[in-house]
């Protein structure tokens, strides 16, 4: 795999099922090719069906999680986040949805990567991800979240999205990445991590 001379790769091989080539499905991705594999050449033409935020206020050696309660991946431990509104920024998105889902306002936001998943049914969902140094008001559960603290040595893997434990040491470690990611439902079938050699913000 060539890199951009900045980036270094963190793979994990994963088993590769059914064809390596792309396939075309033009009621999912508007006639582009749905990558099969996180191969470079897959992605060319990749759009997502959505744009989304993720944002992880930590502090005093904690991370804020939440158990979601709806939306994608609902039940399972993420960050606040959720889809772009038409005109917000994606700063903008990762705030709001912080305030809406644990009415708190996130303070000191800086990106911190973007992972692209492709799921085998057609969706797409190409996330950007915000650190928060500090917060404003109470963490509280909403309808769709309940707010949990987890120290940064024990943080619930386990319960969180597969590719969370891949990423998640570069995001603490104010290490830029890139992922691309391939799902078969909650299943990660295939993924490719690039980190950026220097440390970010
Ligand atoms: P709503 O349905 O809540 O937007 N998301 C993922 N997060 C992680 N860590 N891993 C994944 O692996 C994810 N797929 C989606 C991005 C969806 C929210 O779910 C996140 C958004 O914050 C597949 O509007």
């Amino acid at each position: 795999m060539i890199l951009p001379r900045n980036k270094c790769a963190v793979s994990i091989p994963t088993p590769m099922t059914g064809s390596q080539q792309p396939q075309v499905d033009p009621a999912t991705n508007n006639g582009r090719p749905i990558p099969t594999t996180v191969a470079p050449d897959h992605w060319h033409q990749w759009q997502a069906t959505h744009r989304a935020t993720l944002c992880f206020v930590i502090k005093d050696e904690r991370v804020l999680l939440i158990r979601k309660k709806r939306g994608l991946g609902a039940g399972k431990i993420n960050g606040p986040g959720g889809k772009v509104e038409p005109g917000e920024s994606l700063e903008e998105c990762a705030a709001r949805e912080t305030r809406e889902e644990l009415l708190i306002e996130p303070l000191g936001l800086a990106r911190a990567g973007r992972l692209k998943f492709q799921f085998t049914d057609g969706y797409g969902i190409d996330v950007t991800v915000y650190r928060a140094s500090d917060f404003s008001g109470t963490p509280t559960e909403t309808d769709e979240a309940v707010p949990i603290w987890s120290d940064l040595d024990t943080i619930p893997f386990e319960e969180m999205w597969q590719d969370d434990e891949l990423w998640f040491p570069f995001m603490l470690a104010h290490r830029p990445f890139e992922g691309r990611f391939i799902f078969d439902g909650d299943r990660m079938v295939d993924h490719v991590l690039e980190i950026a050699m220097e440390a970010g913000s």
